[in-house]
């Protein structure tokens, strides 16, 4: 694994810089990732786009709760890695810097990144079915119904089939455009709308940058893939 020159001297130098990030940038935390390494997340049977999905909360909401329980479980051990302190780091180096997620684990938050826009939502929050009114459930355990009207809760993340929420990706698709150096970190670029951030900082003009240990459909559009772990990788431009 090689950083040019040229990236090193356009680090040094950018006024806004995005970075996109998916689940490999929580992998070297111990959170699994749904796709890459030959695996596929499956939960009781069912594969994860199947049990997050739209249709499965209007189906089997309970069993929805008992995945996202789960896992709220499993990360409430898991710790922020040198990939998640290095992007929190690099938010005061620029003078805008923008970090866009489609984690849902709020590792980023708990390294110090302070605006994080969250694509895909957050698992520590509950909102209502009925009402919207949102439940944060990091300190608390999780309320049963609404207390506002009594509705079901479900999780306060965007499953397959789901609008994002609004206005989130309008705005990062406005920094991708703006941005001169674009950071793509951890992420199969396979679901949409957020693979299409990069393509859209690439089309304005931003030099793309790819770290990933394995190639995806991205690769090949890139001005330059670091081939390794973000853990690894991002630590290096401080260097
Ligand atoms: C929408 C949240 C409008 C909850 C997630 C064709 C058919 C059917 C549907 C579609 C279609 N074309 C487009 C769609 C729409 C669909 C989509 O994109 N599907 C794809 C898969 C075909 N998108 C949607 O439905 C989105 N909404 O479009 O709204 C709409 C509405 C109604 C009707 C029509 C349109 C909503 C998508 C939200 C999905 N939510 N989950 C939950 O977590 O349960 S998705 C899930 O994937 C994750 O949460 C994550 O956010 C997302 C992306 O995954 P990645 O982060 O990229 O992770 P992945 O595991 O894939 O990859 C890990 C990578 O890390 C690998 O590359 C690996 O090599 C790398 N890695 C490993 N270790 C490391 C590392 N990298 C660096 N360092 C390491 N150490
Ligand atoms: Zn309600």
């Amino acid at each position: 694994m090689h950083i040019s020159a040229e990236l090193r001297e356009l680090f040094a130098g950018a006024n806004r810089v995005l970075v996109l990030t998916g689940a490999g940038v929580s992998a070297e935390s111990g959170v699994p990732t749904f796709r890459g390494g030959g695996n596929t997340a499956v939960w009781k049977g069912m594969p994860f786009d199947v049990i997050s999905s739209a249709e499965m909360v209007e189906r089997d909401l309970p069993a929805v709760w008992e995945w996202f329980d789960y896992r709220r479980h499993f990360l409430e051990e898991l710790k922020p890695n040198p990939a998640h302190y290095a992007i929190a780091r690099w938010q005061d180096r620029f003078a805008e810097f923008t970090l866009v997620t489609q984690n849902i684990d709020g590792l980023h938050q708990k390294a110090g990144s302070r605006e994080v826009i969250e694509l895909h939502g957050n698992i520590w929050r509950a909102r209502c079915t009925a009402c919207g009114t949102a439940y944060n459930m990091a300190q608390e355990k999780r309320p049963d119904a609404c207390f506002e009207c009594g509705d079901l809760l479900r999780p306060d993340v965007v499953l397959f089939g789901e609008m994002l929420p609004r206005g989130a990706f309008e705005f990062a698709a406005v920094r991708a455009s703006a941005s001169e150096l674009c950071f793509v970190v951890g992420t199969s670029a396979l679901v949409y709308p957020a693979a299409g951030l990069p393509e859209i900082a690439k089309a304005a003009g931003a030099y793309v940058v790819e770290v990933n240990p394995e190639r995806t459909p991205l690769s090949s559009q890139c001005d330059e893939v670091l081939t390794g772990k973000a853990g690894e990788v991002l630590p290096l431009f401080e260097r």
